[in-house]
């Protein structure tokens, strides 16, 4: 016998009340508002394999409402992913496979990690984009190995925040015809009916956005919405936007439709009460065999994968070139003789010693690697010729053709959440640029991008005062110090051509999270350093210049290096030897063994940090003891030399920091 969808939505109702009821902590309202909405895309158009969560054509699903998330863990288990029962019981619990919001690499078949609102759809932007360039790049007539779509859900919150403006405003200009977002329009949020702060015409704002619209679909018809999503299928020049009303709760007989059946449990009266009503007899967590097989995605997934490999098949016997191309991009590896490559690279920047801005570095380095690597896709957010993120070899996406340079407009935010899509999507590694005092702007998604451990490399030029005459609303002072506190986020702060070259290296290199490389808008003196020093830049801090008998370690960052050396040598002048350590990584240099850091920074001498930004960091470092040559105000607009000298950070100034911590 065919299961109802009713039964079908029901069962999502009923796990997902259960669920929170249990762990008495979570959201009901949302998984039983979209229950029906998730049954026609789920049951009726989801291309996926249960059994293999990382088929690589697989359609992606991002639950933008994130807090929904037992909707998500309610169909994952009923379709058959490895994720049990047991696992259900224990939402919310420590360790389980159900956290309070999706994680990725949590539960499988989760794509991305959800919960800061408007995110997930910026994410979802980012992998129909991937999809979409992945495609013109690897499909050959009637070999469409990529060929899949993107579908997400959101609500009224995602709605509001700021970036599904940026992000959709761009997936419309882009023409995304796979992206496929279903709005949960149910008028409540947290704090009650959204009459009261979000009134916007959301099916006009999309249509100005340039998105195929269907309006006023009633969320509760899993046939009116599978007529939509066919719809939304069939437009393949626009990204499509459904607009569901719904009921939030629904089923709940007295929250539905109010915001107490948003965050919290039901209530076991209620939840007994819903049950009646909705004709749900079965003990939480009893799912009926025949709601099992009428969920039940397995088998359908399989063949779909099977075809989908056969495809694949005559694909590598055509082209196994390319094949193997798409395997190693997908896989994320780098190719076999990259580090060859940029061992040279490093080794001529050793060999050359140009003096010149970090960033100019970067675009240098951008030149040579560009053309190696395909798996490159740059951008920043409207400020190419600062950033220097373009190279000879990059090309501009546009709405008909791929490339590997995406022109982001004036979106910060939007930018480096798409880029976690890219990242989450597979394929790619991105990178983006904006100025670093910018950096704050996209901060939470450079915070979800290391939570997520995904590769994704931050461009951040203009890096502090030296920028000069912008003045204080563009001189990053906190920026630096503020992105090392990011768990799992690597900072690079080169002082030259051979440190901007492994900070390079070790971003493209590391495959569990992202990196921030700062660089300079002004130019900065090269730093001449041993062989021994040159393959010790990799470890994030080393020693530049020592002196026999020093008395005291100056350690420095990016541009103040040349400073540390001229103070060097003054103090060298006055016999008061120093040494100078530098370290573009800090957190790269955290991460080295004991004996390795205790040799470049001995115990037992007094210590000196130089950086032009706030001192509070480098105290782990210097100690109560030590000295910290910074900057823990804003600054101010006029020429970079001007201001280096008004904010003390002279040779003198050093010179004299270095001599009141010296015995
Ligand atoms: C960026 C961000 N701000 C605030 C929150 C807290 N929050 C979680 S759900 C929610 C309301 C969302 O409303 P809606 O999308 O309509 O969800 P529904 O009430 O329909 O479940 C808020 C403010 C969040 N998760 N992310």
């Amino acid at each position: 016998m065919k299961t109802s969808s009713t039964e079908l939505a029901n069962a999502i109702r009923a796990l997902s009340m259960d669920a929170v009821q249990a762990a008495n902590s979570g959201h009901p309202g949302m998984p039983m508002g979209m229950a029906e909405i998730a049954v026609a895309l789920w049951n009726r158009h989801l291309r996926h394999n249960p059994d293999h969560p990382g088929w690589a054509d697989r359609d992606r699903f991002v639950l933008s409402n994130g807090h929904g998330s037992m909707l998500l863990y309610s169909l994952l288990h009923l379709t058959g992913y490895a994720l049990p029962l047991e696992e259900l019981r224990r939402f919310r619990q420590l360790h389980s496979m159900t956290p309070g919001h999706p994680e990725v690499g949590v539960t499988p078949g989760v794509e991305t990690t959800t919960g800061p609102l408007g995110q997930g759809i910026a994410n979802a932007v980012g992998m129909a984009l991937a999809e979409r360039l992945l495609a013109a790049e690897f499909n050959r007539p009637d070999l469409a190995i990529v060929d899949h779509h993107t579908y997400v859900f959101l609500g009224d919150g995602c709605l509001m925040e700021g970036i599904s403006h940026e992000a959709c405003s761009l997936a419309g200009t882009l023409n995304l015809g796979k992206l496929i977002a279903l709005y949960d329009d149910n008028g409540i949020s947290i704090d009650g009916k959204v009459a009261g702060w979000f009134t916007d015409d959301t099916p006009k704002r999309f249509e100005a956005y340039g998105w195929h619209v269907i309006p006023a679909v009633d969320g509760h018809d899993v046939d009116a919405v599978d007529r939509a999503i066919q719809a939304a299928k069939a437009a393949t020049d626009r990204p499509s936007l459904i607009c569901c009303k719904t009921v939030i709760g629904k089923g709940s007989p007295n929250k539905a439709g109010s915001h107490d059946a948003h965050g919290a449990a039901l209530g076991e009266k209620e939840v007994a009460a819903t049950r009646a009503a909705i004709g749900w007899n079965h003990p939480p967590f009893e799912i009926p065999k025949n709601v099992y097989d009428g969920w039940d995605a397995r088998a359908a997934g399989k063949r779909a994968e099977r075809k989908w490999s056969k495809l694949f098949a005559q694909y590598t016997s055509q082209y196994s070139a390319d094949a193997a191309e798409f395997r190693r991009r997908l896989a994320g590896d780098l190719p076999a003789d990259f580090e060859q490559r940029v061992g040279r690279l490093i080794a001529d920047a050793h060999a050359k010693a140009e003096t010149l801005a970090t960033r100019k570095a970067s675009q240098n380095i951008l030149e040579t690697l560009l053309p190696e690597l395909p798996e490159l896709l740059g951008g920043s957010a409207d400020l190419t010729g600062s950033n220097l993120t373009m190279a000879k070899a990059s090309r501009v996406i546009t709405r008909e053709a791929g490339g590997n340079y995406l022109f982001y407009g004036v979106r910060e935010f939007a930018m480096c959440a798409l880029m976690n899509g890219v990242a989450l999507h597979g394929g790619f590694i991105p990178y983006g640029g904006t100025f670093l005092v910018f950096s704050d702007y996209a901060r939470n998604a450079l915070r979800m991008a290391a939570l997520m451990g995904k590769r994704v490399i931050y461009v951040f030029t203009h890096d502090s005062i030296g920028l000069g005459e912008d003045g204080p609303t563009h001189q990053p002072v906190e920026h630096a110090a503020s992105l090392r506190l990011i768990p799992n986020m690597d900072v690079w702060r080169p002082c030259d051509t051979v440190e901007a070259a492994v900070a390079w290296t070790c971003a493209l290199e590391r495959r569990d999270g992202p990196s921030a490389l700062l660089f300079s808008r002004q130019n900065v003196a090269f730093a001449l350093r041993s062989e021994e020093a040159l393959t010790q830049v990799r470890r994030g801090g080393y020693v530049l210049s020592d002196a026999p008998w020093a008395k005291a370690v100056l350690i420095a960052t990016g541009s103040e290096v040349p400073l540390a050396l001229a103070a060097q040598k003054r103090l060298a002048e006055a016999d008061v030897p120093v040494r100078v350590v530098s370290m573009p990584s800090t957190t790269v240099f955290d991460r080295q063994d004991a004996a390795y850091r205790d040799g470049v920074l001995p115990a037992n001498l007094p210590r000196v940090a130089v950086e032009a930004g706030v001192t509070d960091f480098w105290r782990k470092y210097v100690g109560l003891q030590g000295a910290v040559v910074g900057i823990d105000r804003f600054g101010e607009s006029a020429p970079a030399g001007d201001l280096f000298k008004h904010f003390g950070f002279t040779a003198e100034h050093v010179e004299k920091a270095v001599r009141s911590v010296v015995p």
